[in-house]
């Protein structure tokens, strides 16, 4: 458990009731799109995912490709791929950038639609998306359907209940509440899942997790913290955020830094992309 997360909330009740209707739901559909945040395609999967999937195809997504370097995401890719499974990077702001997706939905489910040919009919494939909070699965869906039809934001537990869609095809997708998993024993997903905006900010010490992000930076690449003029690389973390504070003067009425308002603006500034293109999984 990462010192930075508060036991009593990070894992609520409506996680373990999604999941529990998921792996109802998962009964009445073809396959699943299994949707992961690029900036931590690693520390995106949850283990729970596993036996609520089964053997049912899988497409998965690397979303908020945009956010991340081509080069460093394909690294990645090649732990997705398989039999019953595919693979594709996406930008799901952009318009029109799901547009592969239902070609390999049908060549997933191909063995059900022929099956259902020879039958004499049409088969109107439906799909399960899910994935960590704030991976982009409401935004995928609405681009999928060409039009906003779930509620889409920037922070953990947008979606609160399951919802079906329809698509100009006549595919049906599921969308999900996003869900973590009871216990997540290491800290560097926990610190990457906290980065990415999966944990909701409530239930994080801020300034704990700035100095872990400082940590990282450190150890892999200085530079993006050449964003806020820092270049010593003899300072601590704890005085790099010093540095950044006295740097964007973010103080308390007494003189003192502030602390909190620092950490924030750095996860925020991380967040947002200003920092660069950083993949935090290795
Ligand atoms: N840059 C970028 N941002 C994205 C992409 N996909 C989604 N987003 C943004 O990510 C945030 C979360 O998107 P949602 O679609 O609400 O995420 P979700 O997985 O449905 O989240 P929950 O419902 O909380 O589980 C929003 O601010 C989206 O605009 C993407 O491909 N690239
Ligand atoms: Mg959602």
């Amino acid at each position: 458990m990462s010192e930075f997360l508060n036991k009593l909330n990070w894992f609520p009740g409506h996680m373990a009731k999604a999941l529990k209707e998921m792996s109802e739901e998962v009964k009445n559909v073809d396959m699943v799109i299994y949707v992961l945040d690029a900036r931590a395609p690693k520390s995106s999967i949850n283990p729970e995912f596993v036996g609520i999937i089964g053997s049912k195809p899988i497409l998965y997504i690397l979303n908020k490709a945009d956010m991340v370097l081509p080069e460093d995401l394909s690294k990645f890719k090649a732990g997705f791929k398989g039999n019953n499974s595919y693979v594709l990077e996406l930008n799901s702001t952009k318009t029109g950038a799901t547009k592969m997706i239902e070609p390999i939905m049908t060549n997933l489910c191909r063995e059900k639609i022929e099956k259902n040919r020879a039958k004499g009919f049409n088969t109107r494939l439906r799909a399960m998306v899910i994935g960590i909070p704030n991976s982009g699965k409401s935004t995928l869906i609405n681009n999928l359907c060409g039009k906003k039809k779930t509620i889409t934001g920037n922070k953990a537990g947008v979606t609160k209940g399951k919802q079906w869609l329809t698509l100009g095809n006549g595919f049906e997708v599921l969308d999900t509440p996003g869900t973590l998993y009871p216990k997540i024993t290491n800290n560097k997903t926990a610190i990457n899942l906290a980065m990415i905006g999966s944990i909701r900010n409530e239930v994080i010490d801020m300034p704990e997790l700035a100095i872990d992000f400082i940590n990282f930076c450190k150890s892999t690449n200085f530079g993006i913290l050449s964003y806020y003029n820092v270049t010593d690389k003899t300072l601590s973390s704890l005085e790099i955020l010093e540095q950044i504070a006295e740097h964007k003067n973010f103080l308390l009425k007494r003189g003192e830094l502030d602390y909190d308002k620092t950490a924030f603006a750095i996860i925020d500034d991380f967040r947002k992309g200003k920092l660069g293109k950083i993949i935090l999984d290795n």
